[in-house]
């Protein structure tokens, strides 16, 4: 059942991306080839130039960590592009691969492909169980679209693909342009020029929506454990198993910033899901849990934010 890495060749799709960077950082550590394509050179919307690249190129395994991703405003604002870009991207590797004879796919979803007002925590099967969160559903049809092209190419043909759900991600390489950003980037770079400021941090929304948070190292290291060690139709959510409030959340980022000043809530701003918290026991079943605290995670986002080492508009 175990799929080997060593000398293979392996595609990090969407290796410039938060969670696809860490991936190539994570496979450094093993003895593979790893493959990447510049946005210049490869169009991932482009299903021709996809089949192209990989007979050219010939990937034995492929990391699916290519998407348009955002927050929940960008969600909510721009429903076609997430819609349709993610389902190109999708539909262009899934077939470029069943067309190159790709051995092991692991395709890259979002927790927010559940119900919004599914039973906490998440359990994978609460997929398709209610309908899903107004502000992010287009991206969320996409991710399902996803889940089920692995599940559908693994019936007809007998291929080994999976999916992998992370929950909210945050860390090096990540997004901190306030309009398009998750939450975490925008409260690390809120709450550092409120301090700057001696201004109040204003966060959106009424600030009792929870969270789970997931240092993007670790999404990368459980995405790089379940490609060399699970094998099966059903997906698996991949989280810290532990959430928090967006207040608790803001004063965690203060105390870490070290700004102790007033928070202020915006509520023309979308709340979105109440609650979004995974059951992880399939994948600690598979031996595999998170290893960075929310505390160290956050500071070392800070660290980064303060060396500029972040990508300034999505
Ligand atoms: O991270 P976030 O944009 O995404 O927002 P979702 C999480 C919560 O933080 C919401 C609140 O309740 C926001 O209202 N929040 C407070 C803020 N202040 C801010 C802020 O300054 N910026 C942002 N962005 N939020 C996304 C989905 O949902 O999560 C995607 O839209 C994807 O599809 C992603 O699944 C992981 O967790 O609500």
């Amino acid at each position: 059942m175990a799929y080997d890495l060593a000398d293979k060749r392996v595609w990090v799709a969407g290796h410039r991306g938060m969670v696809g960077s860490a991936i190539v950082r994570r496979l450094a550590d093993e003895s593979c080839e790893v493959l990447t394509a510049s946005r210049t050179d490869l169009d991932l919307t482009d299903k021709a130039g996809v089949l192209a690249w990989m007979q050219a190129n010939r990937p034995d395994a492929v990391f699916l960590a290519a998407a348009k991703v955002g927050g929940i405003l960008a969600n909510d604002r721009y429903p076609a592009d997430f819609l349709l870009d993610n389902l190109l991207i999708e539909t262009s590797i899934f077939a470029g691969a069943h067309a190159t004879g790709v051995e092991k796919l692991l395709f890259l979803g979002s927790s927010c492909i559940y119900p919004k007002l599914a039973a906490q925590p998440i359990v994978e099967e609460a997929l398709l169980t209610g309908p899903l969160e107004p502000t992010n559903e287009w991206y969320a049809i996409a991710k399902i679209a996803g889940i089920k092209l692995a599940q559908a190419f693994r019936r007809q043909h007998g291929h080994d693909y999976i999916s992998a759900m992370p929950t909210n991600l945050y860390g090096p390489g990540d997004n901190f342009d306030l309009a398009s950003s998750h939450v975490m980037p925008a409260l690390i770079r809120k709450v550092h020029e409120a301090k700057t400021a001696r201004a109040p941090v204003v966060v959106w929304g009424t600030g009792t929506p929870r969270r789970e948070f997931l240092y993007v190292d670790d999404c990368a290291d459980a995405c790089v454990h379940l490609m060399k060690t699970y094998s099966d139709d059903a997906h698996v959510n991949v989280g810290s198993g532990e959430d928090l409030s967006i207040l608790e959340l803001t004063r965690l980022v203060m105390e870490i910033v070290g700004y102790n000043g007033d928070i202020i809530h915006d509520t023309s701003k979308p709340d979105g899901t109440p609650r979004k918290l995974m059951d992880v026991t399939r994948l600690a079943e598979q031996g595999w849990r998170a290893s960075t605290s929310l505390k160290d995670g956050i500071a070392a986002s800070y660290r980064h934010f303060l060396e500029g080492k972040y990508r300034a508009v999505a």
